[in-house]
């Protein structure tokens, strides 16, 4: 099932999100309903707090390459184990602030740890828009938005935007 995404600004997507304990089927199900909703948005990657779900759930999916083979990765409680001191710039744009984008500086790589829908932990290095997906949404379980990288008249004016968006959102 297809769940609305949150748009900034809203309380929820400053919070810090719990861990998930025992993995459930209301847990896989949550992950379902946000690849379903990633991919129709469409996007690479989305984070439960972004459907108002304040548990630390995130989803990605970076393949970009036309007619490649997906590749829907679930991850529940990802951490970074390690990142690289070699950083890497990539315009970053977020479902919860429709049609802003920005460059923002990152690790190049991350190895992150998670447990996988079946709760076995994983762990995997990632790289290019993979790594920088990775965090931005990790970012989103700690209440933190990628406009939160940018000056902050400029994060003014986003965020004015993004008020003005939901006020004729809310009239329509
Ligand atoms: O769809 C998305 N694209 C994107 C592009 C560059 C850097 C990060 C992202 S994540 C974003 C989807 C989203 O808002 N996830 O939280
Ligand atoms: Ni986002």
């Amino acid at each position: 099932m297809k769940r609305p995404i949150l748009i900034h600004p809203d309380p929820r997507l400053k919070k810090l999100c719990t861990p998930v304990d025992d993995l459930s089927d209301e847990l896989r199900t949550l992950a379902d309903d946000m690849l379903e909703t990633m991919y129709d948005a469409p996007g690479i990657g989305l984070a439960a707090p972004q459907i108002g779900v304040l548990q630390r759930v995130i989803v990605l999916d970076c393949v970009k390459e036309e007619g490649a083979a997906p590749r829907p990765l679930v991850m529940f409680n990802p951490q970074i184990v390690a990142s690289s001191d070699e950083m890497s710039t990539y315009e970053e744009g977020c479902l919860s602030i429709p049609d802003q984008y920005a460059d923002v500086e990152r690790p190049a790589q991350v190895k992150v740890a998670w447990l996988d829908r079946d709760g076995n932990a994983q762990e995997e290095e990632f790289d290019g828009l993979w790594a920088t997906c990775v965090q931005h949404e990790i970012d989103h379980l700690d209440g933190k938005l990628f406009i939160d990288y940018l000056k902050p008249l400029r994060r003014q004016m986003i965020t004015r935007k993004m008020q003005k968006l939901k006020r004729e959102r809310a009239r329509a």
